[in-house]
């Protein structure tokens, strides 16, 4: 073996048991009792600690242009981020340019990422803007190249129509992938905005009110009843609102593959946040919402309504958030979040909000189901060699001084956590330990995927 991980509590999405772990060229090569016998080059031990797979964080923004400047961590600031903590794949939305094959959209990108030098894995989804010219039938091209997630966007300037839309769920069927949607309605939040805009109601407070709960709600719920229409599997990224995750639950029991992703800002902030001195700051979309909201996600989150937890990681400067200071409409939408996301989570299994398995389902098995990542999302004898030793009794308090993104300011300012990880290990590399990145540039590979049979 190359490296036994020795005397810890491994952590799957079923049950934390006490066993050695083994790790040879990269893979998870043994769990068993007791390897204190079988020969090593390096033995780490684990006493009092957790051992966990490696996070799958399946959605971040990296180097992404949007809202007039890009996002702040590049392939590399943001896998760095990542990895410290604990977080071992990150996915990104790649967009689409207009008039761009799917499958350039992803040689694009790809070429982008290993300029940049991710610093642990990454996956890409390609954000569709556009069907003209025949360039859906392109998907089929990158499918078979390993990308096999797709996303669509109700808002924005790049938002598709409903037709669109349908059409891209239709190919997704018949190419075996899978599509993820930004459901807000984007009439309704132009309307709202202009109108609070005319009565002088700019300050980030109005971000809020020109996106509540309904217009998330209505536009998943619309999202949903094309994809069920069609028999179709969707995931739903970022849910924020009660009423989608109603009806979530709702098609879910209906027996359709209708997916869902919340985000740790759903779970600990309302829009509350907005009106603080700092508000500008948490503006992403779709907003934070009001209690009831944050109610529904955690009884979803801990009912098996939610399947994965995602970040939506997408941070600018403090200097661009400050275009907005008096205009919400100015503010570049997105907060950081790769790095706090798998502590948060755990912490919150740590004191017993949900289980640490639970944890584990939320965090790296399902998104690895869900978006084929077959070598990837648990501790189990053949996969990848991602994992992550977590120390229940380290308290943590975060701080910009001691996050590793490339931006200037945090949401997650003085957030205390109770246990934070110990090391990260990314295919058998240590990448981080005890507040330190010890990865390197370009360790990082794209990850080919499949969700065919
Ligand atoms: N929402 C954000 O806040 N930022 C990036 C894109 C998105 O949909
Ligand atoms: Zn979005
Ligand atoms: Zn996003």
């Amino acid at each position: 073996m190359d490296l036994i991980i020795q005397n810890g509590a491994i952590v799957t999405e079923t049950q934390v048991f006490q066993a050695d772990l083994g790790v040879k060229e990269g893979k998870i090569a043994a769990i068993a009792a007791d390897l204190s016998h079988v020969p090593c080059a390096q033995r780490v031990d684990a006493s009092g600690k957790l051992v966990l797979p490696g996070a799958i964080d399946a959605h971040t923004h990296l180097a992404f242009p949007f809202g007039g400047t890009v996002s702040s961590d590049d392939f590399f600031a943001g896998t760095r981020a990542a990895a410290c903590g604990g977080t071992t794949t990150v996915f990104d939305y790649s967009g689409q340019n207009p008039g761009e094959s799917l499958l350039d959209t992803v040689k694009r990108r790809e070429a982008q990422a290993e300029s940049q030098g991710p610093a642990v894995d990454y996956a890409l989804h390609v954000g569709i803007t556009d069907l003209s010219g025949g360039l859906l039938d392109t998907m089929e091209e990158a499918v078979d190249y390993g990308v096999c997630s797709f996303k669509v966007y109700m808002v924005y300037d790049f938002a598709v129509s409903d037709g669109a839309f349908y059409q891209v769920l239709q190919k997704a069927q018949q190419t075996g992938s899978l599509i993820c949607v930004h459901a807000e309605n984007k009439e309704i939040i132009s309307t709202l905005t202009a109108q609070l805009a005319a009565q002088g109601k700019l300050s980030p407070w109005y971000h809020y009110v020109s996106r509540p709960e309904f217009v998330a709600g209505e536009a998943a719920r619309r999202a949903i009843a094309w994809a069920k229409s069609l028999n179709a599997p969707l995931y739903i990224v970022h849910l924020s609102d009660q009423e989608g995750v109603e009806a979530v639950a709702q098609a879910k029991a209906q027996g359709y593959a209708i997916y869902a992703e919340t985000c740790p800002q759903y779970l600990h902030f309302t829009c509350d946040v907005f009106k603080r001195e700092n508000g500008r700051n948490f503006v992403c979309s779709p907003p934070m919402k009001g209690q009831a909201s944050q109610d529904a996600l955690w009884r979803a989150l801990k009912g098996g309504i939610l399947d994965t937890v995602a970040t939506d990681h997408c941070p600018f400067l403090q200097s661009e958030k400050d275009w907005g200071k008096e205009d919400f409409r100015k503010i570049p939408n997105g907060c950081s979040g790769v790095e706090v996301m798998y502590p948060y989570i755990l912490s919150q299994a740590n004191q017993g909000m949900i289980t640490f398995p639970r944890a584990v389902q939320l965090c790296a098995a399902n998104p690895a189901r869900i978006f084929g990542c077959s070598s990837k999302g648990s501790l189990a004898v053949g996969k990848d060699a991602d994992i992550v030793i977590y120390d229940p009794r380290k308290d943590f308090t975060v701080s910009q001084n001691n996050m590793h993104s490339d931006t200037d300011h945090t949401i997650w300012e003085g957030l205390r956590l109770h246990g934070y990880p110990h090391s990260t290990y990314s295919r058998g590399r240590l990448v981080y330990q005890e507040g330190r990145f010890l990865g390197q540039p370009g360790w990082g590979k794209l990850l080919k995927r499949s969700l065919k049979p």
